[in-house]
């Protein structure tokens, strides 16, 4: 139902796919205006700027401090030069384009979903060892776990008379697209986009949001202000920051990042004989777990010794096990599982946050040198693989295989 005091500007006397002149939002292409960042990230990239946290510091809370959480970028951050004048524009297959100013935004039932959000690229490096592949390298941390406010797209798209559950729009319409303003180079300079079906962002269940606040603050700058998608259960690239526009189109999404990128292929394929059109755009993420307490190869004090680390899966499957062995792979203990609630939700079971991770500990023994693995099981009862070479792919993308570290004892 449209509460009251709502009001879609339609804009009747311009064209579906023009663009409207004073969006009070640009993408600068220089990298002079990046906002600050907290040191202690280790930066994989300067300009775009990448970066995560070091492993321990992941894994001291539950929700991730947001100046913690890792920032994925393909562009200069864009720069919001007017809140009042900015809108987020709707259009594509519907009757009546128009847009929705901020405040009309907040003025739509709000809703707090914690959810992890994970880039594709987490764990690419430890996957380059394998063999070469092209991208962004990332240790295990290019996640994280926040509480996100904002309207839900059901609710948004409810306003421009597409009602919830629709899978196909009166005017043909099977996705959603989402386009931000930001200069990418992969794009030749135009926006970041993606898209996600109209069936999945008209289920008010699938908690697809428009994001203006992260961890009960205003969104920052490096996470999308003023707007972000945030697709639960979902790799990060579809999750479109600083939102310029939406548009309901009949095909998915032809942009760089959903046709050139972020798709899986088999060990076989190489860039000689890629054929992009074979493979679907990736969508939900598979399950995932890493440890943190630790580096790849570390040092620990004698005596019992405490295995820490996260565990997730994708379309909200929530994690089943974690499995812990200390001696690479021939015994397993399970780790004990936990997760908080931060802000009040109203799921079917509120005890559990179903789109976010589960963090995980186990106190072990272990002996003078030993190899340490993590491998979680999903409610789907989908386990991870075992070999990164199973699963190697040349974009270095959805690395799950087993987490190994290497200790050895001081004496
Ligand atoms: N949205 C825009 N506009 N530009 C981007 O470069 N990167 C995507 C996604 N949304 C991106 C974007 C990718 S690949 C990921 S993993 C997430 O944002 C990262 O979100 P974060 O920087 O808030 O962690
Ligand atoms: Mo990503």
């Amino acid at each position: 139902m449209r509460p009251e005091a709502l009001r879609f500007h339609p804009l009747e006397s311009i064209g579906r796919k023009e663009k409207r002149s004073m969006p009070g939002i640009n993408g600068p292409s220089d990298y002079s205006r990046e906002p600050p960042r907290h040191p202690c990230l280790r930066i994989n990239a300067k300009e775009p700027f990448n970066a995560e946290p070091p492993r321990n510091a992941l894994v001291s809370s539950y929700v991730t401090p947001t100046d913690l959480f890792y920032k994925r970028n393909h562009g200069p951050i864009p720069v919001v030069d007017d809140i009042k004048r900015y809108h987020v524009f709707i259009g594509g297959l519907i009757e009546k384009p128009g847009q929705l100013s901020m405040d009309d935004i907040r003025k739509l039932p709000k809703y707090n979903v914690t959810a992890t959000l994970q880039c594709a690229g987490n764990r690419r490096t430890a996957m380059s060892k394998t063999r070469t592949v092209r991208g962004v390298g990332w240790d295990i941390c290019a996640l994280g776990n926040a509480t996100w406010g904002g309207a839900k797209l059901s609710d948004v798209l409810e306003l421009v008379g597409i009602s919830k559950l629709t899978a196909v729009s009166s005017l043909g319409g099977k996705h959603v697209e989402f386009t931000s303003v930001d200069k990418c180079k992969e794009e030749k300079g135009g926006p970041y986009k993606a898209s996600i079906p109209l069936s999945q962002a008209t289920n008010p269940e699938a908690d697809v949001l428009l994001a203006y606040e992260m961890n009960g603050e205003i969104l920052n700058r490096d996470h999308g202000y003023p707007l972000r998608v945030v697709v639960p259960g979902v790799i990060g690239a579809r999750s479109v920051k600083w939102l310029d526009r939406i548009d309901i189109i009949d095909e998915e999404c032809q942009g760089f990042f959903m046709q050139k990128d972020y798709k899986m292929f088999p060990p076989s394929v190489n860039w000689d004989n890629i054929d992009w059109s074979t493979r679907k755009p990736q969508m939900d993420f598979p399950v995932q777990c890493a440890i943190c307490s630790f580096e790849d190869v570390d040092v620990v004090p004698p005596g019992k010794i405490t295995v820490s680390g996260y565990a997730v899966s994708g379309g909200g499957r929530g994690i089943e096990r974690v499995d812990i062995s200390v001696d690479g792979g021939k015994s397993w203990i399970e780790a004990n599982r936990y997760q908080k609630c931060g802000v009040p939700y109203a799921s079917d079971d509120i005890n559990s946050d179903k789109w976010a991770w589960v963090l995980f500990k186990a106190v072990v023994d272990v002996p003078e040198k030993a190899e340490i693995i993590a491998k979680a099981v999903d409610s789907a009862a989908n386990v991870q693989p075992e070999k990164v070479d199973d699963i190697w792919n040349l974009r270095g993308i959805l690395n799950t295989a087993w987490h190994r570290v290497q200790v050895q004892r001081t004496p």
